[in-house]
């Protein structure tokens, strides 16, 4: 077991870091170069893939792209990083964004600070001392006055625990931690479970070279057309020409995407209207559709116009009528769980060889050593892949053995839900910062713009308290309450909580308290929020 110290060149006095960042995504990057590069802290980032990445690093499934267009789904805090990289298509494949965030840990010198292949299994907090101490799964020890997790909203991967899976003898998978040296489908029959935005995006590129694949549906959803293309040098030289007009328009709406929602309501509109401007938006694709009326997203009535124009597009797309009408048995408003697009995935079940099952009307039963059972037949497989989506939010930061103040642990503090002031900050863990954690905008948003939001708001704090020679900052019980109850309000303004069984509220994971945790109050908002309470010298929180 070693013990890193030394003297930070930092300002921190006698410590041996001044900040432990734990994960090298998008959030860890940023965090580090900022620190470090741009204020002169001694950091260390603990990883632990073997390689920066992030989500991206483990999400390596077939098909795996990013929902976001890649001139918005980048960072916006370096101009000349903004004009020498170059996508190479309308939305960024996983292997192009790993490559992206190498660029970018070479480029601003940080892989000197990153160690990779290193799991943080604890931390705790010194209350005396004002330090936090992190245990590794190797059994090393560092030790720094703050503590931040960068460690994505969606990396703790979901295996629902179905009956029978030891005995499987097939090969089975989750899409959120692929085997880097990949999976053969060639001449195998494959059983993928799961239809969210990953099970989309995968079941078209796994029909290609599978020679049978069946798709579990358990809730059915809506798609609309990403309308994937190559760059042409023009569409490259236009977004960069634009891209300060678009960093601004990203940080101050509500989604962090390089949109404004239409102000007018579906229901003003004449139904000729709305139906021309679903088809435009419909041929234009991707995530914009969401933003075709201001009230699509709060108002039931409203929600049901695009709904209906999907379903019928999905029912002119699929041949086979009882198929059709399986996936077009949708539970839920458009946009209430996190809408995918894709790339022929309704298409996908008019090949011979793709069949779909609807666990709603066929459960399954087991899985056996040759396949699943359902209600009414078995499935014979060689391969299962789980698109079963994430532990979110809270499954990351719930499985590090995190001890606050008092030797509380985060698993105690957290037991009917979490809680937290700005999605940053927990009562009883003093110097820990969350990025993007739940309570803040984070999965509702592009992903980038909230990280960016959410380090640059944690590196002024700490600047805060260097400058005031404090060492210790704690959000107050009554500012956690407080924003607990401004997350929830924010989001019964929404439809997004009344859908029970979903990721946003913890209901796919069996046991998990029921608590609506992203903040839908907009990204833009959510910024004027965090810079007003730090210009009133951190209200909310315990400075000392
Ligand atoms: P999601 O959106 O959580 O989707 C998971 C899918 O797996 C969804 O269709 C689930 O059905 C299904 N699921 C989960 N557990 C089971 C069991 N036990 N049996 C059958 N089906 C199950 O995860 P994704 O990876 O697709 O997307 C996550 C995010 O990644 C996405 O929002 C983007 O931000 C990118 P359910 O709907 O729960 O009935």
């Amino acid at each position: 077991m070693t013990t890193v110290s030394g003297n930070a060149s930092g300002s921190q006095g006698d410590l041996p870091l001044d900040a432990i960042v734990i994960g090298a995504g998008f959030s860890g990057l940023y965090q580090l170069h900022t620190l470090r590069n741009d204020h002169g802290y001694r950091v260390q980032v603990l990883e632990a893939g073997d390689g920066v990445g992030g989500t991206w690093h483990w999400n390596r499934y077939p098909g795996a792209r990013c929902d976001s267009e890649s001139h918005a789904y980048c960072y916006s805090f370096s101009d000349s990083l903004t004009r020498e990289w170059q996508w190479s298509e309308r939305y960024p494949g996983a292997a192009e964004i790993v490559r992206y965030l190498n660029h970018v840990a070479d480029r601003f010198d940080l892989r000197r600070d990153i160690q990779l292949n290193t799991r943080v299994v604890s931390a705790r907090f010194d209350d005396d001392r004002h330090q936090w101490h992190v245990k590794t799964a190797a059994g090393d020890t560092f030790v720094a006055r703050y503590l931040i997790t960068a460690i994505g909203c969606l990396s703790s991967a979901n295996v629902p625990a179905l009956a029978g899976l030891d005995r499987f003898n097939g090969q089975w998978v989750h899409t959120g931690a692929w085997p880097h040296d990949g999976v053969d489908f060639s001449g195998r029959r494959v059983g993928q479970i799961g239809t969210g935005s990953t099970g989309i995006q995968a079941a078209p590129v796994i029909a290609e070279t599978a020679k049978q694949l069946t798709v579990f549906q358990r809730t059915a959803n809506y798609s609309v057309p990403a309308r994937n293309a190559p760059l042409s040098d023009e569409q490259r030289q236009q977004q960069r020409d634009n891209a300060t007009a678009v960093r601004e328009l990203m940080r101050s709406n509500t989604n962090g995407h390089p949109w404004s929602i239409n102000s007018e309501s579906a229901l003003q509109a004449s139904a000729d209207e709305r139906a021309a401007r679903y088809e435009r938006m419909w041929t234009d694709g991707g995530l914009r559709f969401r933003a075709a009326y201001s009230d699509l997203g709060s108002n039931a009535q409203a929600n049901r116009t695009a709904a209906d124009f999907i379903k019928s597009k999905i029912r002119r797309k699929v041949r086979d009528p009882a198929t059709a009408e399986a996936l077009c048995n949708i539970d839920h408003p458009y946009g209430a769980k996190r809408p995918p697009i894709d790339t022929g995935y309704f298409e996908t079940f008019n090949r011979d060889h793709v069949s779909l099952v609807d666990l709603k009307s066929d459960p399954i039963i087991e899985v056996t050593a040759s396949g699943i059972r359902t209600e009414s037949t078995h499935h014979n497989l060689d391969i299962i892949v789980f698109a079963t989506g994430f532990d979110a939010m809270t499954g990351a930061l719930l499985s590090i053995d995190i001890e606050g103040v008092g030797g509380t642990t985060l698993q105690q503090k957290w037991a009917d839900g979490p809680c937290n002031y700005l999605g940053i900050q927990i009562t009883g863990f003093p110097n820990l910062f969350t990025i993007t954690g739940p309570g803040s905008p984070s999965v509702l948003t592009n992903m980038p713009v909230a990280i960016e939001q959410h380090v640059d708001w944690v590196t002024g704090c700490i600047n805060h308290l260097q400058q005031h020679g404090k060492t210790r900052i704690e959000a107050s019980d009554e500012a956690m309450t407080n924003w607990r109850s401004e997350v929830n309000t924010a989001a019964d303004a929404t439809l997004l909580p009344t859908v029970a069984h979903s990721w946003y509220l913890g209901a796919n994971i069996p046991g998990k308290p029921r608590v609506f945790m992203p903040y839908a109050g907009g990204l833009g908002r959510f910024r004027e929020i965090c810079n007003d309470i730090a210009a009133r010298n951190y209200d909310g929180f315990v400075i000392s």
